[in-house]
């Protein structure tokens, strides 16, 4: 994968400066070592620093007034090891958690390291199922390797690491978590390679000059504590968050070409030779190469499609990894040469976003911007999630509002445009998703943006009623009219909208057309569909083992399963409520029915749900306590991520699904349990009236799932369903899922939104 920052060739002005600071007296040089001078090996262990690059260290080390330091991850041992061959070297092993200038290694902190013992032997059981992933433990830190991890992996291992690590970290403040390049560590919040900055200039004497050079992102703790006339260079800059680096070289190889540019030019003197800068070059805005590049249609989002790196929380890549979103938007992305922006899980340290990043490498061409952390907080957390969620899933009780959310969700969107249009020409079509990102056609539009731009709601439009509790309702209603395309995913969410607009008295409305400000802007319904083959027949692989593990207590017993986000729209406790009663109402199902629930965390950083969660677990254990014998679990309790293969399998076994959602957009789950059926012996899908989904998959046994005794009695109803009723309604089921998939859903709108354009 190449990781393309836009960039510029250097120019006389560049060569200048690097000859002034190359030439410079004293000078120091920091330097980190794998993915910097040495390219990574597949372990650490295995890594060797060849004669060449030894001899070019000697060469530096042993120029007047030049110190170099090799700041570094590794353990003390390690580096003692790779650089035996160069004496002279200073040192800082464990990322600033020690440093050797010379004779002895002395320890930059004190503290306890015991406590990561516990977290070390829990990555061990995470890395066991993940073929590949290694632990490494140091005095001072867990890191967790998953380089060698089949790629298709790793999404399910970071997963399960990151909800690991962060358990941990809430009981253990003094430490921190660092996403590196396919690693994740856990470190004291002390240890920083920082350190090596004031130390290096205390050694280099009066006068110094640092020039500090690493990939990874803990060598930006490195760079941000350098000083004006000193200077950071980012090579290969996979590690994917903004930098504070104004130069990169493209990887180990560059910089080694460099570091021996710098030997020449102090043995040699500026002039006459070398007078051509092997690197580094200036980073730039992206608008250069997009010009060359000629994307035709850009898809945005919050959140990039695939992870670049560790997820920010478990539950925000799950939907997109596994999610048929990606599969739905990968081939129109790759038959119009089209490139799909989004957050990359990241921040930046500063007060603005990062650069536009772009890999076009990977399918699709994937381009991101990390945003400062407060922010993202403000923006996703706040406004999103606190404000637009509850609210548009008409949850008014969850609901808070705050002005300081509102003015950051506005400068997230423009954030937004202002990378897309150094991405793409003003007329390329735009596609936008979702409720993060509602005022990115008017930020566009203010850029200059001509092109058709359309937006998909994944989640409800709310009556007018309900959206006029939003303070800024004529705001928004009004930024979305700059969109051309406005999709949902059912009639009722379309006519909820033209009813708002209406309301407000701000256009013409006509059926399928709104008029406003001289734009005229498309509303449509686009049930969102599945890829109904994928969910078929799972391969009988590792991921079947795993699953006949935790399917192995419920073998005696008829299955109901329930598969969803940990969230509050996704009605747990009520359909678990529901279960309890059934279990009350008809005893004969006691010790014969068990319900299998599989919770993905979500959003955990929003207090809403953490206390869904409390919820949930406390209704489990009520319901096992009253109901439970010494052979029988009633509820099974399940909080983590599985693979589509591993969910296909589940799917498959279940007697009922219940997926019953107070509201929902559309909820693929229903959908995905319908496709993985056996058509000779289907499960039965118990589908909430209040799910988008339910419109399309009127054959299901639909229920409300504000009613606990109406439910227990649908459940009950389920679990006695004649196989010829059950073979009916699935026939019927099928052939709706079917109907619309993820292709054609992706499809139907891209043609829609460049009919726009005419
Ligand atoms: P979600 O609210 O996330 O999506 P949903 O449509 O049900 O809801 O999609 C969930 C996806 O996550 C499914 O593809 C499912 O397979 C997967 N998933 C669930 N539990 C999982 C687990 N334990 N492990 C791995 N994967 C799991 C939003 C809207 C929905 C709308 C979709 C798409 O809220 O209403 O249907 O977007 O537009």
């Amino acid at each position: 994968m190449t990781t393309t920052f836009a960039s510029a060739p250097s120019t006389q002005n560049d060569l200048d400066h690097w000859r002034a600071l190359a030439g410079h007296t004293p000078l120091g040089i920091l330097t980190d070592l794998d993915g910097t001078i040495m390219p990574f090996a597949p372990t650490p262990e295995e890594a060797q620093l060849d004669p060449e690059r030894v001899a070019l260290l000697r060469a530096l080390t042993a120029l007047p007034g030049v110190r170099v330091a090799v700041i570094s991850g590794r353990t003390r041992e390690s580096l003692e090891r790779l650089l035996s061959g160069v004496p002279d070297v200073l040192l800082v092993a464990e990322h600033g958690g020690w440093k050797r200038a010379s004779g002895a290694w002395q320890a930059t902190t004190e503290g306890d390291p015991a406590p990561l013992n516990d977290l070390g032997r829990d990555l061990e059981g995470i890395a066991a199922r993940h073929p590949g992933a290694l632990i490494e433990r140091k005095t001072w830190s867990v890191t967790f390797h998953y380089r060698r991890v089949e790629p298709s992996e790793r999404d399910e291992a970071l997963i399960e690491t990151a909800a690991v690590v962060e358990a941990w970290l809430a009981r253990h403040p003094g430490f921190e978590r660092l996403d590196g390049v396919f690693v994740v560590e856990v470190r004291p919040v002390r240890h920083q390679k920082a350190v090596a900055v004031p130390w290096m200039r205390d050694l280099v004497g009066p006068g110094a000059r640092l020039l500090a050079l690493g990939d990874d992102v803990t060598d930006e703790d490195m760079f941000r504590a350098l000083g004006p006339g000193d200077e950071a260079v980012l090579v290969g800059g996979q590690h994917g968050r903004g930098t504070s680096a104004h130069w990169k070289l493209l990887g180990p190889e560059c910089c080694l070409t460099f570091l021996r540019w710098i030997v020449a030019v102090r043995r040699e003197g500026p002039t006459p030779e070398p007078s051509v800068l092997p690197g580094p070059v200036t980073m730039k805005p992206a608008s250069a190469e997009r010009k060359l590049s000629g994307y035709q249609l850009l898809a945005v989002s919050n959140r990039l499609p695939h992870l670049r790196s560790a997820p920010a929380s478990p539950a925000e890549n799950r939907k997109k990894s596994v999610g048929g979103l990606v599969s739905a938007l990968e081939p129109a992305l790759a038959q119009r040469k089209g490139i799909w922006l989004g957050w990359n899980g990241h921040f930046v340290s500063g007060t603005e976003p990062g650069f536009v990043m772009i890999d076009d490498e990977s399918k699709p061409a994937l381009a991101w911007i990390d945003l400062p952390k407060e922010w993202h907080s403000k923006y996703y957390n706040g406004l999103s999630n606190r404000s637009l969620w509850p609210l548009f899933h008409s949850f008014p009780g969850h609901v808070s509002f705050s002005l300081e959310e509102w003015a950051c969700y506005e400068k997230v969107n423009e954030a937004f445009a202002a990378a897309a249009v150094d991405l793409v020409g003003p007329d390329t079509p735009i596609w936008v998703h979702d409720y993060h990102l509602l005022l990115l056609a008017r930020a566009l539009r203010a850029k200059g943006h001509r092109g058709p731009v359309g937006h998909f709601l994944h989640i409800p439009f709310p009556g007018a009623d309900m959206f006029s509790l939003f303070p800024w309702s004529g705001r928004l209603l009004d930024a979305m009219l700059d969109f051309d395309l406005l999709g949902f995913h059912t009639p009722a969410y379309v006519d909820n909208f033209r009813q708002c607009v209406r309301s407000l008295s701000l256009a013409k409305v006509a059926d399928d057309v709104v008029l406003h400000r001289g734009r005229r802007t498309r509303i449509r319904d686009f049930p969102i569909g599945i890829i109904a083959e994928d969910f078929r027949q799972p391969d009988a692989s590792d991921s079947e083992k795993e699953i006949t593990a935790v399917l192995s207590p419920f073998s005696r017993h008829r299955k109901l399963l329930g598969v969803d986000r940990l969230d509050y729209t996704k009605g747990i406790p009520e359909r678990l409520l529901a279960f309890g009663r059934m279990l009350e109402v008809f005893p004969e199902w006691r010790s014969k029915v068990s319900f299998l629930q599989v919770s993905v965390p979500s959003r955990e950083d929003v207090p809403e749900y953490m206390e869904q969660r409390s919820r949930v677990e406390n209704i489990v254990g009520r319901i096992n306590g009253e109901f439970g014998e010494a052979d029988w679990v009633p509820i099974r309790y399940v909080y983590r991520s599985y693979t589509r293969e591993q969910l296909s399998l589940l799917y498959r076994s279940a007697d009922v699904a219940c997926v019953t959602p107070l509201r929902d957009g559309m909820n693929l789950v229903a959908k995905e349990y319908v496709a993985a059926q056996n058509p000779e012996n289907p499960g039965v899908l118990v589908l909430s009236s209040f799910a988008g989904a339910a419109r399309e998959l009127s054959d299901a046994v639909l229920t409300n799932p504000w009613y606990v005794d109406g439910m227990a009695r649908d459940l009950d109803r389920a679990l006695r369903m004649p196989i010829e009723e059950r073979k009916s309604r699935h026939g019927k089921l099928l052939a709706a899922v079917s109907r619309t998939t993820a292709l054609s859903w992706a499809e139907d709108f891209i043609s829609t939104l460049e009919a726009c354009r005419a």
